[in-house]
């Protein structure tokens, strides 16, 4: 079944991330669900300033149920705009493949993000290029189910 965007949705600027969350909507997920041949999600979130629906394509990094979201933007200086997004709004939806579930972001920091880092590292390599050269501490969202007890710990 696919899921025709809502008319509050505003695809993103980058032309590689709109074509890719497009082509991976009408195909539920079978079709644009890697990056070099790695696995994608598609995260559906509510813009900080627009309040309409925004979509972003992010590396699918996931472990014991619980995915997460990092806000690398290739290591460029500025986060994202879709960071603001999921600080604002932290329930959100994610699709992998033709799986969507509510989840709620949770930034992350200190220990605790530094374990995910090394998880997130051996899903998309190139995280750790990001790293090197960003000026920036770049974000870490877990992803957890919606109604998850978990507070996590540093
Ligand atoms: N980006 C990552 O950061 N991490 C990943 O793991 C990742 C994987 C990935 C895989 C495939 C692919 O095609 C792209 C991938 N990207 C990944 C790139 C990602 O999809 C985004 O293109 C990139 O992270 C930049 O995100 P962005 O949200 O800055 O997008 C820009 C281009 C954009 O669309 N900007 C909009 C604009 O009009 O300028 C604003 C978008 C927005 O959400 N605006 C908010 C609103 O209210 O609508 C306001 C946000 C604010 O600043 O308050």
């Amino acid at each position: 079944m696919t899921v025709s965007p809502s008319p509050d949705y505003l695809p993103s600027r980058s032309p590689r991330a709109r074509d890719q969350v497009a082509r991976f909507e009408a195909t539920d997920g079978a079709e644009a669900n890697t990056l070099d041949g790695r696995p994608v999600v598609v995260l559906t979130m509510t813009g900080a300033r627009t309040g309409r629906v925004r979509k972003t394509p992010v590396m699918r990094v996931v472990r014991d149920g619980t995915y997460v979201a990092v806000a690398s933007a290739g290591g460029q200086p500025d986060n994202p705009a879709w960071y603001h997004n999921l600080v604002a709004h932290p329930v959100i939806e994610l699709q992998d493949g033709a799986e969507r579930r509510t989840v709620r972001a949770r930034e992350i920091h200190g220990a605790e993000k530094r374990r995910w880092w090394s998880i997130a590292d051996s899903f998309w390599p190139p995280y750790a290029d990001y790293r090197a050269r960003s000026p920036r501490d770049i974000p870490l969202f877990l992803l957890e189910p919606v109604g998850s007890g978990s507070q996590g710990s540093d």
